[in-house]
């Protein structure tokens, strides 16, 4: 499809506008045809950018090494840039939007001399759906077309639409490396040096500019850029929520069926959780998302969740056929791979896949690799953050109703982090107010999903929401309990838990085995829906008896009274970091209601 093709008027002008800024040789518009992913992959394997898999062990497949630097999200390069910084509340990075465009403007100059640019009309949520939105992002990558072609649903049928004058979110992309008359990549990953490095997002005109970056989080803007921190202001101004949440299908073996939504920092597990396969008897999960929901209520009274996007964009690394079987399946054919290890018969191997290297394998750095179990210092083969790009419809655990334009009703939402003490294995909030409470001190051990924080530490994780929301955070708990205000029908609010598999001994053991076992806890959560499960109050909330969950094996009786139990000093000083430094930073945009909870959490603890 030309360019010239496009009827939409203001698409076509601002399209031209960014033309003459970035000055690129050629200008693509991705149709969302397979020819055309094909003719995009056949040419980046050509420029040695890309490794074509071996056809019969990942038919379909690519793989591609990142720059050293652009490997994950970087949080100090992100800005939320509204009109004032108090808008941006005090969890986010902001800049003076004018300054910082006049910046971006500086650095998008000439950007894409040599370059082709693409753009790429996407919807994020089954296209015509009332809760899905259209983007546009302009960008000179074309891993990030492919990406976006498997993460979202791409092209003319887009353009569609949108028709002539209809709504789209505007994205400017570049990887910030403009090419000499003659210069070619040579099979580098092309992107800008850090402190160049941009991803702006302006929440009053509704505008994402990215710049530098190649890494998905940071250049698949339909992604973290629009589906949460656009859409949190968009759900703001319009009475719903758009999260950083996995969204599951479970049923009982009576037939009856529930969706759970559950928010986890990222490399925490929803990939695993949504596609878990469960280990008790007769009972089966099956995936609608596993990264954002975007919620809202029905006309039946009920809160439905859709998934807006339309891949998975998961954690390589520890992703077994134990740990997740779906996955995969899922990632087994037309997946894009970044940065994990290359074998000698070109098929993929990472660290936590299940079985050991076979022979002699290229590195996430593109260096020859032999593993050495001796040599406990030996740097991994793929980076902690390595990733699959895989199409949901490929998963074997997806749900029917995963593209429903109306959504699926929203039994229960989950909390967790990664807690290796204190927080137990799962505990139940009393009402939606005490839920979002519960949401908005979510702690987690930090992972290699972000650059700059320092792995192993733990940081508040509101709702998993911290690199991800678009406005002042508490303003942003107040949103939460105002949607609970409105709902229809108070006795139809999701039930909300807090979970936390990442249970350790004094000697650092796992507690709780996760993955498949998680299922007990799932079922557990489903009988707290139907009113059935074994329960009882606690000075935290309600919690299961300790024969409530059936053991895995290898758990011991002493083992779950740890894992259930009310550890009151813990706590006590979750209460004390959370007054001294979590919630003061919100100031007068901390909701009076969340302080109180934590005052009556404290008194419940103190009368323990
Ligand atoms: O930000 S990404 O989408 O690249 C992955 C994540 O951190 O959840
Ligand atoms: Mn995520």
């Amino acid at each position: 499809m030309n360019v010239n093709e496009i009827k939409h008027d203001g698409l076509k002008k601002w399209l031209a506008d960014f033309i003459s800024l970035t000055t690129p040789d050629a200008v693509i518009v991705a149709d969302g045809s397979s020819a055309q992913y094909d003719e995009l992959i056949d040419a980046q394997v050509a420029s040695g950018l890309a490794t074509r898999l071996n056809p019969e062990k990942k038919p379909g497949s690519v793989l591609y090494l990142s720059d050293p630097s652009d490997v994950a999200r970087v949080e100090k390069r992100t800005y939320i840039s509204s009109i004032t910084e108090e808008a941006a509340g005090p969890t986010n990075n902001w800049m003076d939007p004018a300054v910082l465009k006049k910046e971006m403007t500086e650095l998008y100059r000439g950007c894409m001399k040599g370059r082709t640019m693409y753009v790429i009309p996407f919807s994020m949520g089954p296209i015509g759906s009332p809760i899905s939105k259209i983007g546009v992002e302009l960008t000179d990558s074309a891993y990030v077309v492919c990406n976006m072609m498997i993460m979202t649903r791409v092209g003319e049928k887009v353009l569609e639409q949108l028709g002539t004058d209809g709504y789209f979110v505007p994205c400017y992309h570049s990887v910030g490396k403009p090419l000499a008359e003659g210069e070619s990549d040579n099979g580098i990953w092309p992107c800008a040096p850090m402190d160049k490095k941009y991803i702006s997002h302006f929440p009053e005109t509704r505008e994402i500019w990215s710049y530098g970056s190649g890494y998905g989080g940071n250049a698949l803007l339909g992604k973290k850029c629009l589906a949460l921190r656009i859409a949190s202001v968009l759900a703001r101004d319009e009475g719903w929520l758009a999260e950083h949440m996995l969204i599951l299908k479970i049923t009982s073996p009576e037939g009856k069926s529930r969706f759970v939504t559950g928010a986890f920092p990222s490399a925490c597990g929803k990939t695993n959780l949504a596609m878990l396969v469960p280990t008790i008897p007769g009972w089966k999960v099956e995936t609608v998302g596993d990264d954002i929901a975007w919620m809202k209520y029905g006309s039946d009274g009920q809160l439905y969740a859709i998934n807006p996007e339309a891949g998975f964009f998961g954690v390589a690394p520890g992703t077994s056929d134990e740990s997740n079987h779906n996955a995969l399946v899922a990632a087994s054919s037309n997946t894009i791979f970044t940065n994990v290890a290359l074998t000698e018969d070109n098929d993929v191997w990472w660290e936590g896949i299940g079985y050991d290297a076979p022979g002699k394998l290229i590195d996430w750095n593109g260096n020859e690799w032999i593993q050495n179990k001796a040599d406990k210092s030996q740097k991994p083969a793929a980076h902690p953050n390595a990733r699959f790009t895989a199409p949901a419809k490929q998963c074997p655990s997806i749900a029917s109703e995963w593209e429903d334009p109306r959504g699926v009703p929203i039994s229960a939402i989950l909390f967790g982090g990664r807690r290796p003490k204190t927080i137990p294995l799962v505990h139940r909030s009393h009402d939606w107010n005490h839920g979002v409470f519960l949401g908005s001190i979510v702690g987690s051990e930090v992972t290699a999903a972000a650059l700059d924080v320092k792995a192993g530490t733990i940081r508040r994780d509101p709702f998993a929401m911290l690199p991800f929301c678009g406005y002042n955070m508490g303003d942003y708990f107040q949103h939460w309990l105002d949607v609970g205000h409105a709902a229809p029908d108070q006795d139809k609010l999701p039930k909300i838990f807090y979970v936390n598999w990442f249970r350790k001994t004094a000697e650092g053991k796992w507690l709780w085995p996760g993955y498949g076992e998680n299922s007990r806890v799932l079922k557990w959560v489903f009988e707290s829906c139907e009113g059935t499960a074994k329960s009882v109050d606690t000075p935290i909330g309600i919690m299961p008896t300790i024969d409530a969950i059936d053991r895995p094996e290898g758990v011991t009786e002493e083992d779950m009274k740890e894992l259930l139990a009310v550890d009151i000093d813990g706590w006590l000083n979750e209460v004390a970091d959370i007054r001294a430094n979590h919630y003061p930073k919100f100031g007068k945009h901390l909701p009076g209601e969340l302080a109180t909870f934590l005052d009556t959490l404290e008194s419940n603890l103190k009368a323990a």
